[in-house]
């Protein structure tokens, strides 16, 4: 019997470490074989599917439904899509995880990088222009982050390599009988 199609979708802040996470657990999966999986990656899907969208709360909305949409059709398809956004409303969440547990199950991982540890890693030197007001309505510093108070799994990327995080998801993902 084919097994059932699920999403794996991660939240945190900029720079938490979810894009990193997420390519491990893909290659991981991949490895597993048998399988197609579809990395949904926050900057991937600006580029190619919300291009037009800024970061006003109704935007990040509109983006992460979209994410959503997508990774319900994947899920629904008996795949696995992984998404990793920001996505920093409980509610929008709550309305993709709706969408995805209609055709399979929905895994929401917490990158809980506290925004002390995002802002002094600053890999992309975008803390500094949040700062500096030089990027408006940015997440954690002028803007909301929302924390998840119900994911299935919450991982903290201090003190702990990329690795050993997604296999913490991997073995989340075996304990459903997921995989
Ligand atoms: C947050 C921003 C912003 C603002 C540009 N706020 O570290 P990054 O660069 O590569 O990831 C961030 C990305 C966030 O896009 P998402 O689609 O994941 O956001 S949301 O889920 O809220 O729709 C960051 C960059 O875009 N970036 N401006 N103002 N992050």
């Amino acid at each position: 019997r084919a097994q059932q199609g699920f999403t794996v979708f991660f939240t945190g802040l900029s720079g938490s470490g979810k894009s990193t996470i997420a390519n491990a657990l893909m290659v991981k999966l991949m490895e597993m074989g048998g399988r197609p999986v579809t990395l949904l990656d926050g900057d991937v899907v600006r580029k190619h599917l919300s291009s037009e969208l800024g970061f006003s709360k109704e935007h990040r909305d509109i983006n992460i439904r979209r994410i959503g949409y997508v990774a319900s059709e994947i899920t629904k398809n008996g795949g696995i899509a992984i998404c990793a956004p920001i996505a920093p409303y409980t509610a929008t969440r709550r309305a993709v995880r709706e969408m995805i547990e209609a055709f399979g199950a929905f895994i929401e991982v917490h990158v809980a990088t506290s925004i002390e540890e995002c802002e002094k890693r600053d890999r992309k030197g975008l803390y500094k222009l949040a700062r500096e007001g030089k990027i408006k309505e940015f997440t954690g510093i002028s803007d909301p982050y929302e924390a998840p108070t119900n994911a299935e799994l919450v991982v903290a990327t201090e003190g702990t390599d990329v690795d050993y995080c997604a296999q913490q998801v991997i073995l989340k993902l075996e304990s459903m009988g997921l995989i």
